[in-house]
């Protein structure tokens, strides 16, 4: 019982916690499509072959229904960046594009801007360095063979920093997300937002027909860009080279909720509205001409409302996909699961490999080479040996119970007597005195005669 109280104690202070979140949920801000910063086919490119409101450069080529930033050739770069400078406070663009190549790895990359000048041409994935705003890389190759490419880097830059890549913009980065988003099944999808002081950026890495699978990439809180500024997207490709294509880039403007939304675009000029009138007319009468066609090929589904019919196949169809995605979901698990066991075993290893190598070493700096071993283990049989033959040794000759004595000293030779010794030394001493006489007389003599 007397542990019950303080979880009890604990539920009005949760609550206290919570209701004011409950009291104040986040509203999601105002969103308004911003068309004068936006394309999507399939009519992006007008007759004389550039797009609406925005101007594209370098080795770029728009077309019905894409931009190819660059071809995969050598040495390309291209961008496309709005004519007009965007004054939002708060915005989300919507940016769907492919990298495609036929080798394993490509180059270098794509980039989504957004900045206070367009970056028409320079080398950083195509745009100009120093810029002020921010630039989300997809960067497909490893400069620094980190192995942590393709994937995507947020670098924010006032105008001052040199683009750093050699390291892959590794220690100017923001926020970075490892994702592969070259040769996909579906076109990859990157939604950025600023908003409130925060980027967001999340992607959608073309894995499903799914539009809205989108997950967190990256998040830098208090950032501060622009109040004005230019979006754009460049590439470039290296010696490596992949097809960088955009298929749409949407626009939208943010407001917080409970403030006034800005006024709607009054002033489109009269030329954009005759062409959007235009269009849509043109659209319409594309819709009417399939539906012709169609209802011309099945009399039988005549009469159906032509908008939201489904038949057997389409059914079947949209079944299958179904069936797929919640696979592809189940698999997309199972990878997460299987990556994290390798990445414990492969850490296991490591520690592993590590002792053994240090164990080696040791072994190496004590006697050099495997030979050292051989000798350690000679040297211990023959130890074992001469330990065994000492044993053998004392059992066989157990020790005297008492002291040993010392042996006795054999007696003293008597061949030379203290008189010999006495009479010799005597003889001795009279020779010698009667040799120095006879000398000394002789030495007399031989005066004499000089
Ligand atoms: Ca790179
Ligand atoms: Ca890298």
């Amino acid at each position: 019982m007397a542990a019950r109280c303080p979880q009890l104690s604990l539920v009005p202070l949760l609550l206290s916690l919570a209701l004011p979140a409950l009291a104040t949920p986040q509203e999601a801000p105002h969103r308004r499509f911003e068309y004068k910063y936006s394309f999507k086919g399939p009519h992006l490119v007008q007759a004389d072959g550039t797009v609406p409101f925005w101007v594209h450069t370098g080795n770029a080529i728009p077309s019905a229904d894409q931009i190819r930033i660059t071809t995969s050739l050598k040495s390309q770069k291209g961008s496309v960046w709005t004519k007009n400078k965007a004054l939002f406070e708060h915005w989300e663009v919507e940016v769907t594009f492919r990298v495609t190549g036929r080798g394993r790895i490509g180059a270098d990359g794509l980039a989504v801007w957004f900045t206070e000048e367009q970056g028409l041409e320079g080398p950083v994935f195509g745009a100009a360095d120093k810029w002020n705003g921010v630039g989300v890389f997809f960067d497909s190759f490893d400069n620094d063979g980190k192995k942590n490419n393709p994937g995507v880097i947020v670098v924010g830059n006032n105008g001052k920093l040199l683009y750093d890549h050699q390291n892959d913009g590794a220690t100017q980065a923001l926020a970075t997300c490892l994702r592969d988003f070259r040769n996909k099944p579906y076109p990859v999808r990157v939604k950025i937002a600023y908003y409130q002081k925060t980027l967001t950026v999340l992607v959608n890495n073309g894995f499903t027909p799914d539009k809205d699978d989108y997950e967190l990439c990256a998040k830098v809180e208090d950032m501060q860009l622009p109040a004005q500024g230019y979006f754009g997207v460049s590439a470039a490709t290296g010696g490596l080279a992949d097809d960088h294509d955009v298929l749409s880039f949407l626009t939208f403007q943010l407001t917080e909720p409970g403030k006034e939304a800005p006024p709607a675009d009054a002033e489109i000029p009269q030329k954009d509205k005759e062409k959007y009138q235009e269009e849509f007319e043109h659209f319409q009468q594309e819709l009417d001409k399939k539906k012709e066609e169609f209802q011309k090929e099945h009399p039988d589904v005549q009469g159906q409302p032509a908008d939201d019919f489904e038949s057997v196949g389409d059914r079947e169809l949209r079944q299958i996909f179904e069936g797929q995605n919640r696979v592809h979901l189940e698999i997309k698990q199972l990878h997460k699961q299987l990556d994290m066991i390798l990445d414990e075993q492969r850490r296991y290893l490591t520690a592993v490999s590590e002792e053994m190598s240090a164990v080696a070493d040791v072994l190496r700096s004590a006697g050099g080479a495997p030979e050292a071993d051989q000798h350690f283990s000679d040297i211990k049989e023959h130890l074992h040996l001469v330990r065994r033959d000492i044993e053998h040794l004392a059992q066989r000759n157990p020790p005297p119970a008492e002291k040993p004595k010392c042996p006795e000293l054999p007696p003293f030779p008597s061949c030379l007597s203290t008189l010999h010794f006495i009479i010799f030394t005597a003889v001795q001493t009279v020779l010698f005195v009667g040799y120095v006489m006879y000398r000394s007389q002789q030495e007399a003599a031989a005066k004499k005669f000089f």
